[in-house]
């Protein structure tokens, strides 16, 4: 019999209070009378793991995000008990837990609140009236601001915003428009100069609500499984940003053809059209290093299979591409047609790879080969099984990289655009349901061909490219903002996710150049890509059905500022290698907006167009049409306008202007900006030389050059060559040491500086102690000179 009871709402249900308390190593569990356990866990000094059951049990502790191969550890953990509260206590924060309703406060060592609870943990949990939802609220501090998240598509500052994360094929998104491809359920809160993080690591539906419902409170919430989230403190943003990635893991180095200019469009076909965009950039003397074939180069979308009619002979074509310094690129899709003649979909269906409907039959759904069937890519021997399918493709035909689309995963014609929650997932053994595996759905797909890649392609490095991601998605694949549009909102929206992507993990972005969706003005294509050359990842997209997108499509100008602007980046592919080897290294982003890199300064918090490069070079775009400069503000220090040579004191507003075929760029006095020749694609000449760059600066600056062999593995061994330059300018005396770590001999063996914006004339020069001869060094008239020895020291005296 039912009794009235049962069947009452109960709605939010809480914690009661703490009975008992237990401590193993590194882990706290505190019990309630009514089946909550919370455990905490101490990872470092600085990053608190914090994990809710209501069943009075945990189940089995898995998570594809974090990176097991990560190593952690603390200086101090103290667990006490007083009559309200436990206090737990490392060298970086105390954690008070109230007894009576598990409320957690999180202070920092000099007492200052960091992050409160408000309810705290609570959840629903009825058949009957919604389901399993796991709810947090915090308090929000005064003047807190919120950043990360991903690939959102709104204000860098992500405070009065409500925001979901269920990875979704959002085609033309617009500004504000929610959710969207990828899923990192990160954040960033900064208060009183302070910042923290919280990782929510839960693949459900999640929600985060930034003081949007609530003026004061901050609180995120899952559509299913465990309230389970790491505490990171700062106080520096830098500190948390690189504690989560590292956390979450970081990418290997990619081979450093992939920080060159890339070209697309949906597509290219047949060869002839391939080779024809190839020689067309060749003869217009625009660097560029790979060439992507969407998925028109397949057999009716056949994933695995090449049209005979349009690339009839793939080795040989991809091979003369490689010739002439093109690496081919080519898409795989997750859908698998469904053809029973067809040898991967043969295969999947005999060994039962595909996924399958809570009641038995597979799982089928319409993509661009008509009716398929979907690999379930959250079982690892599935993901073995299509790590072995790029053998042909990788280690037979050439080609050097992957893209993984329509991985949310996308479906077409149904409510939902995606596959229904019934949908089964073995979850590495832990099976479940596609409400839990759909986000994780698509950065599992990306890590088997990952892993296919790397296998085939050894000792060369692997390049992925993915739509769809999770948080760590990132130690596998570079990713894409997927579908925008060519509009003048579409390149502010991509100016901040790629700042966005950067401090939450996922570095290697780019947007597509120009836009995907409808067809860009020469105008707004020059503007893009002068943002563009200054992303991580350097692509031009297009869907195709408008146009031309090429950088000749609109006339001599565009295609003149489309050159001098990718050669920028050519040369800078020392700078641009050595900040991606830091983001590997530990986990500095490579973009930084501007309250990353001064958030003590307010006036940051709410920037949105600034970021800066690497570390020593500042961008701002423009991002209006007919624009003869713009007002930007420009963050603390000294920085020199790249273009001019003007030196301006920080910390201010100030216009800018620019011509057409420039954008504010400067660089922070002190810097040593190393810079190759102009290339038409990596590797393509062997040169004798690197330039440096120097911006005088009384006072001291470090610059950094790390350089390995461009691709390979022998980098690991001990075969990298990492410069460190420190500047030292004084009155009248410019002083730049060099330190070399490494083993690998880098190419040239001289260097020419151009020492810029010297404030004095040079009367002496001593090269490493020594007064130089005339065959040392070369003085040219523009105060650059040719040095043809690995220096230790220049010491430059003026009059
Ligand atoms: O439904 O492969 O975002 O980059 O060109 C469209 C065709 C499928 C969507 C991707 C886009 C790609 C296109 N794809």
């Amino acid at each position: 019999m039912i009794t009235n009871t049962e069947l009452e709402y109960k709605g939010d249900q809480f914690p009661s209070k703490i009975v008992s308390f237990e401590q193993d190593v590194d882990s706290i569990y505190f019990y309630t009378d009514n089946n909550v356990i919370l455990k905490v866990t101490i990872l470092r000094d600085s990053l608190i793991r914090f994990r809710y059951t209501t069943k009075g049990y945990f189940s089995n502790d898995f998570s594809y995000a974090i990176d097991k191969t990560q190593s952690h550890g603390y200086n101090q953990l103290e667990v006490t008990e007083e009559p309200t509260f436990y206090l737990i206590k490392t060298s970086k924060v105390f954690c008070r837990i109230n007894k009576h309703d598990v409320r957690v406060f999180i202070y920092d060592i000099d007492g200052t609140p960091i992050l409160e609870d408000e309810i705290g943990f609570h959840w629903e949990e009825c058949y009957e009236h919604g389901g399993n939802i796991v709810k947090m609220s915090k308090i929000s501090k005064d003047g807190e601001s919120f950043y990360g998240l991903g690939d959102k598509a709104t204000h860098l500052n992500l405070k009065g915003k409500r925001l979901e994360n269920w990875a979704t094929d959002q085609y033309a998104f617009h500004k504000d428009q929610e959710p969207l491809y990828k899923v990192v359920p990160f954040y960033i809160g900064l208060h009183h100069n302070k910042a923290y993080g919280i990782f929510f690591d839960n693949t459900f539906r999640t929600f985060f609500d930034f003081c949007h419902e609530r003026r004061n409170v901050s609180s995120f919430w899952a559509e299913g499984g465990e309230m389970n989230y790491y505490f990171f403190y700062g106080p520096k943003m830098s500190d948390v940003v690189k504690t989560y990635t590292h956390l979450t893991g970081k990418p290997e180095l990619p081979p450093m053809w992939t920080l060159g200019y890339h070209q697309c469009k949906w597509s290219y076909y047949p060869e002839s059209k391939v080779k024809e965009i190839t020689s067309k950039f060749r003869e217009l003397r625009i660097p560029c290093d790979a060439i992507y074939l969407d998925i028109d180069y397949m057999e009716g979308f056949r994933c695995f299979t090449w049209s005979k009619e349009y690339f009839p002979e793939p080795k040989r074509m991809v091979a003369e591409l490689a010739k002439d310094g093109f690496k081919t690129v080519v898409i795989i899709d997750p859908g698998i047609k469904i053809d029973k003649d067809y040898w991967v979909y043969q295969e999947a269906l005999e060994k039962e790879y595909f996924c399958r409907r809570a009641d038995g039959p597979y799982m089928k759904g319409k993509v661009w080969p008509g009716e398929c069937n979907f690999p379930d890519y959250t079982n690892p021997e599935v993901r073995e099984w299509w790590a072995g399918l790029f053998k042909e493709l990788i280690a037979e035909i050439g080609v050097k990289g992957v893209w993984n689309d329509m991985n949310e995963p996308a479906v077409m014609d149904v409510p939902g655009k995606t596959f229904p929650n019934d949908v089964r997932h073995n979850y590495d053994g832990n099976n479940c349901s596609h409400r839990k595996a759909h986000n994780i759905y698509g950065t599992q797909m990306a890590r088997a061909t990952y892993e296919g890649v790397k296998r085939f392609a050894y000792p060369k490095r692997p390049f992925i490219i993915t739509r769809s991601a999770y948080s760590g998605a990132q130690r596998y694949t570079s990713s894409w903002t997927g579908d925008n549009v060519a509009s003048w909102e579409h390149l502010w929206i991509a100016n901040i996710q790629m700042q966005r992507m950067s401090i939450s993990g996922m570095g290697f972005t780019g947007s597509d150049i120009g836009g995907f969706a409808e067809q860009p003005s020469g105008e707004l294509y020059a503007r893009w890509i002068q943002l563009g050359v200054f992303h991580p990842f350097c692509r031009t997209h297009s869907s195709g059905d408008h146009g031309e997108q090429e950088p000749w499509s609109f006339g001599e100008e565009v295609i003149d500022i489309t050159r001098k602007f990718v050669e920028l980046r050519y040369q800078l592919l020392p700078y641009l290698y050595t900040m991606f080897w830091q983001y590997v290294n530990d986990g500095t982003p490579m973009l930084k907006p501007l309250v990353y890199f001064d958030q003590d300064d307010f006036h940051t918090h709410y920037r949105t167009d600034e970021f800066i490069f690497g570390n020593q070079i500042l961008v701002c775009p423009i991002l209006e049409p007919n624009a003869q400069g713009r007002r930007m503000y420009l963050p603390k220090g000294n920085w020199y306008n790249y273009w001019t040579h003007e030196l301006i004191e920080g910390k201010k507003e100030l216009w800018v202007n620019t011509k057409f075929d420039e954008i504010p760029v400067f660089v922070k006095e002190g810097a040593i900006i190393p810079k190759y020749p102009v290339q038409q694609y990596v590797g393509e000449i062997q040169f004798d030389e690197l330039t440096l760059d120097v911006y005088f600066k009384l006072g001291k600056e470090k610059s950094l050059v790390y350089e390995d062999a461009t691709d390979g593995y022998d980098y690991n061994k001990g075969r990298f060559s990492l410069r460190t330059f420190t500047l030292t300018g004084k009155d009248k005396e410019l002083i730049i040491q060099q330190h070399k770590e490494g083993d690998f001999e880098t190419q040239y063996s001289k260097f020419k500086i151009n020492l810029n914006c010297l404030p004095f004339k040079i009367k002496r020069i001593e090269l490493d102690k020594e007064k130089l001869t005339l065959d040392k060094v070369q003085i040219k008239g523009d105060n650059s000179l040719i040095i043809d020895k690995d220096f230790t020291e220049l010491h430059i005296f003026g009059s």
